[in-house]
């Protein structure tokens, strides 16, 4: 299976990545009409200006979803499948299974851009130390049972591109 919108990714390939300026081609506009409207009245509204839409930038960049699923079994899907889902993604989804239980993870569609956007499963909460691996592209993965009775996934996509995401069936045993 190929990725939803291979042209665009081709594209993408040929040019140098200039995250600045691509993720803030928008703000750009934006902040060229209000300088235009508020006119120079002094340096100090101009900067004033310049910061705020920097930060109201990099805010509208991150798309924050996920938590926490307690149930036995279920299905977790990534924002959007399977028309693809959002730039900037930073979800986590935590699984917390019954003391003492396993939890089993089950791929029934994966897609991510590959290289760029990343599944991260950590066999635990979402830290570092409880790190197992980095699911990216096409293929769909095998099944992954964890050691604890939690287990995390956590999808960060970049500043453009995406394909149809992922879904997985969870169950503790
Ligand atoms: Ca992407």
């Amino acid at each position: 299976m190929q990725g939803i919108r291979k042209g665009e990714s081709r594209a993408k390939e040929s040019k140098p990545r200039e995250p600045g300026r691509r993720r803030c081609a928008k703000c750009g506009r934006l902040d060229f009409i209000l300088m235009k409207k508020m006119g120079f009245k002094s340096g100090f509204t101009f900067w004033n200006l310049v910061f705020l839409l920097m930060v109201s930038c990099v805010k509208g960049f991150i798309y924050t979803c996920g938590g926490t699923l307690k149930g036995l079994n279920g299905t977790i899907e990534s924002p959007g499948f399977p028309y693809g889902y959002p730039n900037g993604a930073n979800c986590t989804w935590v699984i917390i299974a019954e003391e003492r239980n396993r939890i089993q993870i089950v791929f029934q569609s994966f897609a991510l851009e590959e290289e760029y956007d990343y599944l991260s499963l950590y066999d635990g909460h979402p830290h570092p130390t409880n790190f197992r691996t980095r699911l990216t592209g096409f293929h769909l993965p095998p099944p992954v049972t964890s050691t604890k009775s939690v287990f995390s996934l956590r999808l960060t996509s970049d500043f453009a591109v995406s394909a149809h995401g992922f879904k997985v069936y969870y169950e503790g045993k």
